[in-house]
């Protein structure tokens, strides 16, 4: 999760987040170079008086000052066009989950078992216990296997949600009649957790989300056990 007064963006616990990170450093890297060049040739321009005003064409530096922008992007949109398509990828799901947006709360279906499913509040502040994170926490967490790759399916039973969790790199609209689908997979155990971001109302700041990554031992204990309850 972020801590107070973070800048940049949580630490990857997903592959491809490790490559939105990767696609960030490199665009801003690209920006950084821009502006001190830019910068240097202002300092330049304030303190040099001004010649050759008289100058009406230079073809040579317009051809390479249109030239070499256009490079530029296009050094940042193929890595960008490289994740985009990545992130788009569902390669053989191990499990699949459905997220459905309600006002104001998260409903999820284990569809590959029968009558797994239950909703999802966040925990009230009066309620929370020693240590729990405020406006977080929710009373049921969305347990999925370490090391397997979780399809989630996402929609909305009302208005507009967006289902996101920054550490794993996923943000995906919750639409009502239509759904999205995107890929989770994550190397080690945590918990990772992530907010409603799409405005979806008056509580739209009070529906959380919590990924909770488990050893497939675990999340096959929690299966049993969640299903006998
Ligand atoms: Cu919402």
């Amino acid at each position: 999760m972020a801590h107070p007064a973070q800048l940049g963006f949580q630490d990857a616990a997903s592959p491809i987040m490790e490559e939105l990170l990767h696609l960030h450093d490199h665009a801003m890297m690209v920006v950084f170079l821009i502006s001190i060049f830019v910068l240097y040739i202002i300092t330049l321009m304030i303190q040099t008086p001004l010649t050759h005003t008289g100058t009406t064409d230079a073809q040579m530096m317009e051809t390479i000052w249109t030239i070499l922008p256009a490079i530029i992007l296009a050094l940042i949109a193929l890595p960008s066009l490289r994740v985009l398509y990545l992130m788009d990828e569902v390669c053989n799901p191990h499990l699949t989950i459905k997220a459905l947006g309600h006002q104001w709360y998260w409903s999820y279906e284990y569809t590959d078992y029968t009558d797994l499913a239950f909703d999802s509040y966040m925990v009230q502040t009066q309620d929370l216990h020693q240590g729990a994170l405020r406006l977080l926490e929710t009373d049921h967490r969305v347990v999925i296997p370490t090391d397997s790759p979780t399809r989630v399916l996402i929609s909305a039973e009302d208005v507009l949600h967006s289902w996101a969790v920054p550490a794993l790199g996923v943000k995906t609209d919750a639409i009502p009649g239509r759904l999205n689908q995107t890929t989770i997979t994550t190397a080690r155990p945590g918990l990772f957790f992530g907010q409603c971001s799409e405005i979806c109302g008056s509580n739209h700041s009070f529906m959380p989300i919590v990924i909770e990554a488990t050893m497939l031992e675990e999340f096959e204990h929690w299966t049993a056990t969640t299903l006998q309850s």
